[in-house]
C-alpha cells in the first residue's frame, strides 16, 4: 500500500477501528433480511508526509454516488457559518457580479445560495444526485459529476475558470488527492482564490474525536502535510484559521505560486512552527491515540449497560455518519440505545448500518419519552442542547461520549 500523496509504503498503522459498514449506508426495512458488508476502518499514517489516511476501502463513487444521505442544510449552524463566510469573503475579496464562484461538492446549496443572492455566479459541482436536485431547486447551477482534473479541462474547454473555488468537508473525502488538486490548479483563474476547509487531524488526536474516521473519511490533514500538497501542485497558502466547526477545522486560502497579489499572512508560519513544536513531524506524535479511544469506548458502555440494568430507556439524537461509526466500533445495539431520531426526512424509517438501530422523526421523543439522550453530533452539542431542552420537562438527561462521556 502507498501513500495517496508522496507514494511512500504505508507501513505505520495509527489505529484499527475494526471492521465496520459504511457509515452513510443507512438501510431499509428490507435489507434487514439480507447480508450486510462490513470494510475493514485501518488508518494509517505515512512517515514521509505524515498524511494520516485510510486505503480506498470502498469505492467513492459508490459512497456518494447517486443517493447520499448528508444534507450540508440540515444543520442551521452550519448554514449561518456558510453565510458568515460568504459576507467576509465580500468584504475581504474583490468578489462581485463579473466573477465566478465556483464550490466543489457543493451539496444541496448551502453555500452557493448566498452567493446567489448577492447576483454573483454560481456553479456546484456535485456527485450526489439527490443532493444537486436540492441545490437545483434552490437556482443554484450545478454539474452533478465527481470533481476531477478531466471535468476541470473540460469545464475549461468550454470558458469556465473559477475566480474564487472553494471546497469545505471534500478534501478528506477525494481517494485521488494528486488528481483532484491538479484538477483544481486547471480551473482556477490565473488570480484566482481557493478556500478549503477540513477537520484538522490535530484537534482530532488532541480530542479523541476517532468517531470522525469513518470510509468516506479517506484523508486527515494537518497543516504540515497539507502546505506540503499544496506546494507541490504549485500553489502556496497565503493564510489559514483555525475554526471551531466539526470539532476542530482549518481553512486554508491558496493561490497561484506565481501570483503576486496577496501577501503571505503571519498566520501561515505561526500554525506551521505551532505543529512543528507540537511534533507533529514525529511519528511518537500519533502514538498512544488507540488507548484513549478504548478508555472512551469503555467508559460509555459501562454508562449504557448501567443505565439499561435501572431499567432507563436510552435513544440517540442526531443520526450522525460519526455515530455509526462510534456505535459499531463500542458494538452497541438497539439493547442498550433502542432508538434514534433525526430531522433529516432520508433517514427517518431507516436503520443505521451496523447496530441497526431504528431512526425515527424528533417527534417520537415525545412520544416516547426517554431517559437518556445520547446527542451523537456533538459538533452540534449547543445548537441541539438548546432545541432538545422540552426534553427536561420530563426529566431527560442529555449527554454527549466525545471527546469522553459527558452530561449537558
Ligand atoms: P453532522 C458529515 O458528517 C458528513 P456527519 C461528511 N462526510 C463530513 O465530512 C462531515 O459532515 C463534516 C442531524 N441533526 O453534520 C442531521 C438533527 O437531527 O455532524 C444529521 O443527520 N438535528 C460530509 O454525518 C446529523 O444530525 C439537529 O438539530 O457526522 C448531523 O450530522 C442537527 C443540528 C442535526 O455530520
Amino acid at each position: 500500500m502507498e501513500c495517496r500523496f508522496c507514494k511512500s509504503s504505508l507501513e505505520n498503522l495509527f489505529i484499527d477501528l475494526g471492521h465496520a459498514p459504511p457509515s452513510n449506508s443507512f438501510l431499509s426495512e428490507e435489507d434487514l433480511d439480507k447480508p450486510e458488508l462490513s470494510f475493514p476502518l485501518k488508518v494509517f499514517l505515512c512517515d514521509k508526509c505524515f498524511l494520516v489516511q485510510i486505503p480506498e476501502y470502498k469505492n467513492h463513487r459508490d459512497i456518494f454516488g447517486q443517493e447520499y444521505a448528508y444534507f450540508s442544510s440540515s444543520s442551521k449552524g452550519w448554514v449561518e457559518h456558510a453565510k458568515n463566510y460568504v459576507e467576509m469573503m465580500l468584504q475581504r475579496f474583490p468578489i462581485n457580479e463579473r466573477k465566478k464562484v465556483v464550490e466543489i461538492a457543493s451539496n444541496d446549496g448551502y453555500l452557493l445560495q448566498h452567493f446567489h443572492a448577492r447576483g454573483i455566479p454560481v456553479l456546484g459541482i456535485e456527485p450526489s444526485t439527490n443532493a444537486a436536485e436540492i441545490a437545483r431547486t434552490k437556482d443554484i447551477n450545478t454539474v452533478n459529476q465527481f470533481f476531477n482534473q478531466t471535468l476541470a479541462e473540460t469545464l475549461k474547454t468550454v470558458g469556465t475558470r473559477a475566480d474564487l473555488l472553494i471546497g469545505n468537508n471534500v478534501l478528506a473525502h477525494v481517494p485521488d488527492l494528486n488528481n483532484f488538486v491538479c484538477g483544481m490548479k486547471t480551473l482556477l483563474n490565473e488570480d484566482g482564490l481557493i478556500t478549503m476547509e477540513f477537520p484538522h487531524v490535530m484537534r482530532m488526536i488532541e480530542n479523541c474525536e476517532f468517531d470522525t474516521i469513518y470510509h468516506e473519511h479517506f484523508s486527515y490533514f494537518s497543516f504540515l502535510t497539507i502546505n506540503e500538497i499544496f506546494e507541490h501542485h504549485g500553489f502556496s497558502i497565503f493564510d489559514v484559521e483555525e475554526l471551531p466547526t466539526h470539532g476542530g477545522s482549518l481553512r486554508i486560502y491558496a493561490k497561484h505560486k506565481n501570483d503576486d497579489t496577496q501577501q503571505i499572512s503571519e498566520n501561515v508560519n505561526q500554525l506551521l512552527s505551532k505543529e512543528k513544536d507540537g511534533r507533529m513531524d514525529r511519528i511518537e506524535y500519533y502514538q498512544g491515540f488507540k488507548d484513549r479511544v478504548e478508555d472512551t469506548k469503555y467508559k460509555l458502555l459501562e454508562f449504557l449497560v448501567s443505565r439499561k440494568l435501572e431499567g432507563k430507556k436510552t435513544f440517540a439524537y442526531g443520526a450522525a455518519a460519526k455515530l455509526n461509526t462510534l456505535l459499531n466500533f463500542c458494538g452497541i445495539r438497539d439493547d442498550t440505545i433502542q432508538a434514534a431520531v433525526d430531522t433529516t426526512p432520508y433517514k427517518q424509517g431507516k436503520y443505521l448500518p451496523g447496530s441497526h438501530i431504528k431512526v425515527h422523526q424528533e417527534s417520537y421523543l415525545a412520544s416516547e419519552k426517554p431517559d437518556i439522550i445520547l446527542i451523537g453530533p456533538w459538533n452540534y452539542r449547543d445548537e441541539i442542547v438548546l432545541r432538545l431542552s422540552y426534553t427536561r420537562e420530563w426529566g431527560a438527561r442529555l449527554f454527549t461520549a466525545i471527546p469522553s462521556l459527558q452530561e449537558h
